[in-house]
């Protein structure tokens, strides 16, 4: 089951810039952190894939023994894992999140 799921992660991660795992989706995000870091991307103006843990227990628990972190929101860029709400927060705070983005060439917004 876990080789399964983890193909279809690296196939999201493979086939998207950006991808956030999280709780709802980009519209509708249903946890307070899944949220926030909805926000910054879209504040940056980065489209990315959302995957709904909540309606899938597999990928819930698999893409946490994937990356080995424990806790969801999870993001990736360019099949990279980041890592969850608060080192998103820290990075963008920063400007290491938009320079990673730049660098990765994935498209965004000069606004931010
Ligand atoms: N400090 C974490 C906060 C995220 C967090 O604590 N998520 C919890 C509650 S939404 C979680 O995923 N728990 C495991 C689960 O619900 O499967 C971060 O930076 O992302």
């Amino acid at each position: 089951m876990e080789n399964v799921i983890f193909d279809r992660i690296r196939k999201d991660i493979d086939n998207n810039d950006v991808v956030l795992y999280m709780k709802g989706t980009a519209v509708f995000p249903q946890c307070g952190f899944s949220a926030a870091v909805v926000q910054i991307l879209s504040q940056l103006g980065v489209p990315f894939k959302d995957v709904n843990v909540l309606e899938d227990s597999d990928i819930r628990q698999g893409i946490k023994d994937f990356a080995n972190w424990p806790t969801i929101p999870q993001l990736y860029i360019k099949g990279e894992f980041i890592g969850g709400c608060d080192i998103v927060r820290e990075m963008y705070k920063e400007g290491e999140l938009q320079e990673m983005l730049k660098e990765k060439g994935v498209p965004m917004n000069d606004a931010a």
